[in-house]
Order: C-alpha cells, then structure tokens, then sequence
C-alpha cells in the first residue's frame, strides 16, 4: 500500500487530507511540525510527503530537502500559496520539490499529483537501470572488439643488473591501440565488470610467447598476473601450456592491490606453476597494500620496490633503511630485489649502494613496443 506523510500544522487541512487519501486507498501517517516530521522519517519508508510550505522553522521546503537526504525514493509534494512562487519554482528547478500544489486545491488533486509523481519516478528509475544495462553492453562490445580485433600489445621496459648495467629481462606492460579501452586502467575495469579476467590473461600470454621468440636466450621475461587469473587451477594450466617451454626464463609479477590471498584456488595455482618453472615476484612492495603477507606466504624470488619508496631516496634516510632491510631480507631467502621507477642517477646509486640486485625505470629505459636492444 502506498504510505504517505502529511504535514501541516492546521489540524483541520490534516484531517481533511487524512480522509481523502484515505479514501482513495493510501495509507496516511501525519505530522503537525517539522521536528515531528523528520522524527517519523527515521522510522518508516514514505511513497511519498505531501508538506505545507508555510509551517514555523523549518518551513516545508526546508523540511523536503532534508527527507530527499533521509528517503531519497520519497517523492516530495509541497502545498503552496500563489504569493510563494518565486521561493517555490527555485525549489522545483533544484530538484527539492517534485510536485507544487497550489493552494486552494482540490481534494481529488492531492492523489492525482501523488500518483503523477509516483509514475515520474518509476519511470525515471527504469531508465537508470536501462542506461546501467546498455553501458555495460556497450563495455562488453568494446572489450570484445579489443580482445579479438588483436588492439592489445606488451610494451618491455628493461631491468638492468645492478652491478654492470647489463639487461637481466624485461618487464611485460598492457598497452592498447583500442579507440575507446586505450588505457590499462580502463581496459581493467571492463575485463573486471565483465569478468573477463582469464581471457585478457590468454591474450597477455599469446604477446608473451611473441616475445620470448625475440629475446636473446639468457633474458627473462616479467609478466603481471593478475590475482582473478588463478582462481581456476585448471583453466591457469590450458593458459601457461603455450608458454611452457620458456617457463624458466619467465617471471610472473603478482601485485596485492587485489588482495589475492582472499581468492580460493590460488595456492595451487601457484603451485602449479612454481613445478612448471615459472618463477614468482612480489609486485610493488611498499605501495600501500597488504604485501607482507605476501612475502611471507609466497617466497618469491623477486621482490619488486615500489617506486614510491624509491622516489627521492637519496634524501629519505628512513627510505634507505627500509630498502636495506628488504636487501638483507632477500639475500637471506635467495630472493632478488629489484628497486622499480628510478628516474634519476640519485635514485640509482643509492639503492646499488644499499644492495639492491636489480634496476629499473625511465633512467634505463621507456617501455617501447619494438625492440631495441
Ligand atoms: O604496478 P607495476 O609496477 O607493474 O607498474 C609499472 C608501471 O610503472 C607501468 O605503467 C610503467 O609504465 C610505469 N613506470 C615504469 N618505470 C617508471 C618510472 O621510472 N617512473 C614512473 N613514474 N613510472 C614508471
Ligand atoms: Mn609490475
């Protein structure tokens, strides 16, 4: 039954309303003020508020604009004089009012205007659902067109020794020539809402496998997984068979921006590619994310520093220490470290100076997608 809140302090104007709604099938619960208003706006879900404008603070309209806060669904009535319109059309224009009765009115018109208003917004409710259900077609068509009209690309950015400088590998890193999915970031977000995550990750590793018929036999190959790939041992298993003959020169980055550890299935999934010969980083150590545990749960054999620990550490003592102690942490697990986004020769020497295995960043090198040696 539609439950509408009456509100006026005129104890005759209630009643009258009171006895028309009624009888036209609505089920009535009244307030004489404000306060009493707002208090009944806590405890039960209006259809809709029919309110006298002229009521002691706060008025009608300053009473609507608070239920639109409580009840956003309630649709709002406001019962007006001709002399209010001014104050009133800026209200309606706002958005704070959805109908104006104005005085005197009707009886019949009261439900008329609350089923008008009823009617208004149900069928803008419906729309919003239909424009969600389109968006997301439209997102599903795109992310289709960008899977299979082959837009994806790895770009290699190179990660150097830190002794001599010479190139240990390269990191493997999404770029597409999409129109509209032309950023990791969004390209993400569709395979997220589309769940999509195993075949962006099929595609990821069809590119890789391109790659290592590039790369000169002793380097390695860094490729990020993303923590939704490993739910499904078996469907990891299909994937990674094209790249098995590299497995020992690949490197698998897993990031704990998603909180894999909270994904059923991952375990074996890593262990099935630790057997295989896959090697294993922690990605972004230090970006602000759960990656202890990660350390402590996977014994990686790289640990990747989060640039944002590298950023000026030449200046940050507490930064060096950290870095030294993931150093000392990695030696004694037989980890590599590898100190991610130096940008400046500062950044470099410091953390070679501290011990760190391996470099990477704009100082050595832009991800390009050719290669060039
Ligand atoms: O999360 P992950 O570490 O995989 O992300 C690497 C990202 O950092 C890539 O988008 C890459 O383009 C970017 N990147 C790589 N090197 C640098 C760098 O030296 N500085 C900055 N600002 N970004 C970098
Ligand atoms: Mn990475």
């Amino acid at each position: 039954m539609t439950r509408v809140l009456v509100v006026d302090d005129d104890d005759k104007i209630r009643t009258a309303l009171r006895v028309t709604l009624e009888r036209s099938g609505y089920q009535i619960d009244e307030a004489s003020s404000g306060p009493e208003a707002l208090l009944k706006s806590g405890e039960h879900a209006f259809d809709a508020a029919v309110v006298d404008y002229h009521l002691p603070a706060p008025d009608g309209l300053e009473i609507l604009v608070q239920l639109r806060e409580i009840q956003p669904r309630c649709v709002r009535l406001l019962m007006s004089g001709a002399l209010d319109l001014p104050v009133v059309m800026g209200a309606v224009n706002r958005g704070e009012v959805s109908r104006v009765l104005a005085k005197p009115f009707g009886r019949q018109s009261v439900s008329v205007a609350i089923e008008e208003a009823l009617a208004a917004r149900n069928r803008a409710e419906e729309l919003s659902i239909g424009d969600r259900d389109s968006a997301l077609q439209g997102q599903r068509a795109h992310l289709e067109e960008c899977i299979r009209g082959d837009h994806l690309r790895l770009a290699l950015q190179p990660i150097v020794e830190a002794r001599d400088g010479a190139i240990f590998g390269y990191e493997a890193l999404l770029r597409s020539q999409h129109a509209f999915l032309n950023t990791p970031t969004r390209i993400l977000a569709a395979v997220e809402a589309q769940h999509a995550f195993g075949r962006l990750a099929a595609v990821v590793l069809t590119r890789a496998l391109d790659w290592m018929a590039v790369l000169p036999p002793h380097q390695h190959l860094f490729v990020n997984v993303h923590p939704h790939e490993l739910g499904d041992t078996d469907a990891v298993r299909q994937r990674f068979s094209v790249l098995q003959p590299f497995a020992q020169r690949v490197v698998l980055e897993i990031t704990e921006r998603s909180s894999m550890l909270q994904i059923e299935g991952w375990r074996s999934s890593l262990d099935f590619l630790t057997a295989a010969g896959y090697r294993i980083a922690v990605d972004d150590l230090g970006s602000g994310y759960n990656s202890l545990s990660m350390l402590a749960e996977l014994q990686p054999a790289f640990i990747k520093v989060d640039m944002s620990i590298v950023r000026h550490i030449e200046r940050d003592e507490r930064k060096q220490r950290l870095v030294d102690l993931l150093a000392r942490f990695a030696k004694s697990t037989g980890s590599s470290l590898i100190a991610e986004g130096i940008e400046t020769a500062h950044e470099a020497d410091t953390v070679r100076a501290i011990g760190v295995d391996l470099l990477q960043g704009y100082l050595f090198g832009r991800p390009t997608l050719t290669y060039a040696p």
